[in-house]
């Protein structure tokens, strides 16, 4: 099976957004309550990361299914992922603030903050409307495309 990009996010952080960015097509937003699985991703729904107890089914998605696991942040929910959840993977791992267009210094502070505490290699702040961050996302997006990761 080819790997995805596994992206992890409260409903309506932009999960579908950049989904359409990796897939390079326009993306039906409808909310799902399951695994939406694409042909270069897989998109987690809310609960997954919600409720702790469901965790380990995104650890085990991310082990067997995942070339990069992305956690998506945004100022509008109450964040869940637990402290350096990133390390649980040993995929590699990527933190993005989305919705920066719509936040000021204090906002920033406190995502950055969070973004930490999730323990990512990598983070982007991005806006998906606005396109500001998005052709760094991008280009590390196609880097990784090029690695082509097989299982
Ligand atoms: N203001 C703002 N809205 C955004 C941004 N990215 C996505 N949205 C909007 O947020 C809503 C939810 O996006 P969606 O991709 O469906 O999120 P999902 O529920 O995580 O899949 C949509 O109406 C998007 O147009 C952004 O960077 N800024
Ligand atoms: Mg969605």
């Amino acid at each position: 099976m080819k790997l995805k990009w596994l992206i992890i996010g409260n409903d309506g952080v932009g999960k579908t957004s950049l989904s359409s960015i990796i897939e390079e097509k326009d993306l039906n937003k409808k909310k799902s309550l399951d695994f939406q699985y694409r042909d270069k991703t897989i998109e987690a729904p809310e609960g997954f990361i919600e409720n702790s107890y469901l965790n380990n089914a995104l650890i085990m998605v991310g082990q067997n299914q995942a070339k990069v696991v992305v956690f998506m942040l945004d100022d509008e929910k109450d964040n869940h992922i637990p402290p350096n959840f990133a390390k649980t993977f040993t995929r590699k791992t990527i933190t993005i603030i989305n919705k920066i267009d719509l936040y000021d210094k204090e906002d920033m502070d406190r995502l950055r903050e969070i973004k930490d505490s999730i323990g990512s290699e990598i983070g982007f702040e991005i806006s998906l409307k606005t396109g500001e961050g998005v052709d760094k996302l991008k280009k590390y997006i196609e880097e990784i495309e090029d690695e082509r990761c097989f299982l």
